[in-house]
């Protein structure tokens, strides 16, 4: 078994070897990739960065500020607030936020204690204009390792989160928590509404969506969801899995990107383009068996 550090330079060389084989900016994309991980291989044991997702009024804030127990994120803002985003940071740290939060466009940092190990952020809506949309997808998404997705019974099947995001966001589905919010509105019309919403995700392409029950306001009922995170998001093994996964998905992508332009360089010889070609595919297989061993051992849990 290779490590995070392995794959990385792997990476590297890929982005090397792919000058003359991949367009500009594809080549570009897979070295921000790869920089991006390196930057966050830099505290990969020390945090879990976990994002709220989900459309105005799901109760994102709302859940952000009870997990901790205080009200540090505004609640029931009318109109969507687009890129503003708060992210709260385990208080007892050494570790160093900044880049973090420059990838993150975040504005508001507080220091909480209340989750261990946790740095929670609260993302701007998902139902705003088309430049949030690509902010998101483009920068935020990619910097967070996790990410809980808040639902409301209202606009659980609403297609911008579905056809916007999730059908697009499947191999990410170990990341991701659905949560659907607002129960105490429902009644005993609950359990019907998350099956609803789980069989909504199933067809968005995830392979067994579990949907957890929440109550984010008011007669909190939260446990669900806190045992979730513990149970799914252990630091380093979420930390590691995201990275090697889009590690995975850079080079697929690049090798695609290659195949498909394969007149790419005035200068362009076969010899390189070879070489290129077999380290894209290198880097997905170490990629695969790494991300694989580390979901092995999530399986027989061993998580951190
Ligand atoms: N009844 C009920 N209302 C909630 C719940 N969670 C949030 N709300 C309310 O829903 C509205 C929107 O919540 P907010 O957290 O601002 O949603 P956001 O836009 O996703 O951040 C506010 O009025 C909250 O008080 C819940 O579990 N039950
Ligand atoms: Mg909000």
């Amino acid at each position: 078994m290779t490590d995070l550090f392995s794959l990385l330079d792997l990476a590297d060389l890929a982005v090397a070897r792919a000058e003359g084989v991949l367009g500009d900016d594809d080549r570009a994309a897979l070295a921000t990739t790869v920089a991006r991980l390196r930057s966050r291989a830099g505290y990969a044991g020390d945090v879990v960065v976990v994002a709220f997702a989900g459309g105005t009024g799901s109760g994102k804030s709302s859940l952000l500020n009870a997990l901790i127990s205080e009200r540090v994120a505004p609640v029931g803002v009318v109109r969507p607030t687009t890129t503003r985003s708060t992210a709260v940071v385990p208080a007892e740290t050494d570790t160093d936020f900044t880049a973090l939060v420059s990838a993150l466009n975040v504005d508001h940092v507080v220091r909480s204690d209340a989750l261990a190990s946790t740095v929670l952020v609260d993302l701007p809506d998902f139902d705003s204009v088309e430049m949030a949309h690509r902010h998101i997808v483009g920068r935020v998404l990619p910097a967070v390792d996790a990410v809980l997705w808040v639902f409301d019974p209202e606009k659980y099947a609403d297609h911008i989160v579905h056809d916007d995001f999730l059908t697009r966001l499947t191999p990410y589905e170990d990341q991701f928590i659905f949560i659907l919010n607002q129960v105490d509105r429902l009644g005993t019309n609950a359990g019907s509404v998350r099956q609803d919403l789980e069989s909504k995700l199933s067809e968005d392409g995830y392979s067994d969506p579990e949907v957890v029950q929440c109550v984010a306001s008011g007669d909190l009922q939260l446990d669900d969801v806190v045992a979730s995170i513990a149970d799914r998001f252990s630091t380093k093994t979420t930390v590691l899995a995201k990275a090697a996964l889009d590690l995975r998905l850079g080079a697929n992508t690049a090798w695609k990107q290659a195949m498909e332009h394969p007149e790419i360089g005035p200068d362009s010889d076969p010899d390189s383009r070879a070489l290129a070609l077999a380290t894209f595919t290198w880097l997905g297989i170490d990629a695969y068996d790494y991300w694989y061993s580390i979901e092995r051992g999530r399986d027989a849990g061993h998580g951190d």
